[in-house]
């Protein structure tokens, strides 16, 4: 990696072990539209900085990896068409051909990873289709093979929980309850769904991650925390919603990896934007968990 593809604040931060928080771009891309990508996406780094760690937003520019975006590199992302969003996969092709990309939460995790930052906030991750269950997220993959700690509102409604869950099973994920029992369900609270275990504070997570990486286990941890709770969709409305949603999908054959922007978008139509206002809630409030996450891993390691 070129130093000057990292914002110099990030790489002086992972010098001096101090805590930094990685951030995806795809959700400023292909999740919100404009001007609501944007303001959230700095909404997020202001996040990570009031709670005392530094942001790094990962994405492609002109085909280079920037392991940290300026305010200028994310308005360039918010207004920009035609960014491609990258899965890992799409990731020698976007360096190859000297374009904008946008990282998924794969992408995010493969490229963090090699900096050697440990913490991440998305929204939710991909998972499981419910129509094609064989349309399943890069990210469950990536889940598996990079012992990041991923911080999310869970998996994004639109999937199969249930499936998305039993895959994160096999694959050796650690799910945990930030200070819930249940699976959040992205737009609302809780799927019902338990998860393996339950956490109070960042301390507590920290001291999981240790003992995960002291074990030499290469999978990550994913630590779910609900939407907050003036924010949150009401179930039935958000499952109404979805399935609208999902009837649209199918009558236009969406497909690949337009189906996840597409779901979201339509989503959003069908809640009148209250959608929206969770997805940004939940982001920022994922912003903050990750940061004091990274805080209290920092604090035990220097
Ligand atoms: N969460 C959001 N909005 C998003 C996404 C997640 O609130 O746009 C993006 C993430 O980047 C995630 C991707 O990795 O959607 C999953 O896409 P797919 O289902 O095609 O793997
Ligand atoms: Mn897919």
């Amino acid at each position: 990696m070129n130093d000057t593809d990292m914002l110099p604040e990030i790489r002086e931060a992972l010098d001096l072990g101090r805590p930094v928080v990685a951030l995806e771009s795809t959700v400023i891309t292909h999740g919100l539209p404009p001007p609501h990508n944007l303001e959230t996406a700095l909404a997020m780094e202001a996040e990570v900085r009031a709670a005392g760690a530094i942001p790094a937003t990962l994405a492609l520019l002109g085909g280079r990896v920037r392991y940290g975006c300026c305010a200028c590199d994310l308005e360039t992302l918010a207004h920009a068409d035609a960014v491609r969003k990258c899965s890992p996969r799409d990731l020698p092709v976007v360096t190859a051909a000297g374009q904008h990309g946008s990282t998924t939460v794969a992408a995010t995790m493969v490229l963090a990873h090699r900096t050697g930052i440990r913490v991440f906030a998305t929204g939710g991750i991909g998972g499981v289709h419910r129509d094609t269950r064989w349309d399943v997220s890069a990210d469950l993959e990536a889940l598996r093979e990079i012992p990041m700690t991923v911080v999310c509102a869970g998996a994004k409604a639109i999937l199969d929980l249930a499936a998305t869950l039993e895959v994160l099973e096999t694959h050796g994920v650690t799910v945990i309850g930030y200070q819930t029992d249940t699976f959040p369900a992205f737009y609302s609270r809780s799927s019902g769904y338990p998860v393996d275990h339950r956490v109070e504070t960042a301390e507590d997570v920290a001291a999981l991650i240790r003992q995960r990486d002291a074990l030499g286990l290469r999978q990550a941890i994913l630590v779910t925390v609900p939407v907050p709770a003036d924010a949150e969709l009401d179930a039935r409305l958000a499952d109404k919603a979805i399935d609208t949603a999902l009837g649209e999908a199918r009558a236009q054959g969406i497909r690949g990896k337009d189906v996840t922007p597409f779901l979201l978008a339509a989503v959003s139509r069908a809640t009148g934007d209250q959608s929206r206002v969770a997805n940004i809630a939940l982001l920022r409030n994922n912003a903050r968990v990750a940061a004091d996450i990274a805080c209290a891993l920092a604090q035990g390691t220097r």
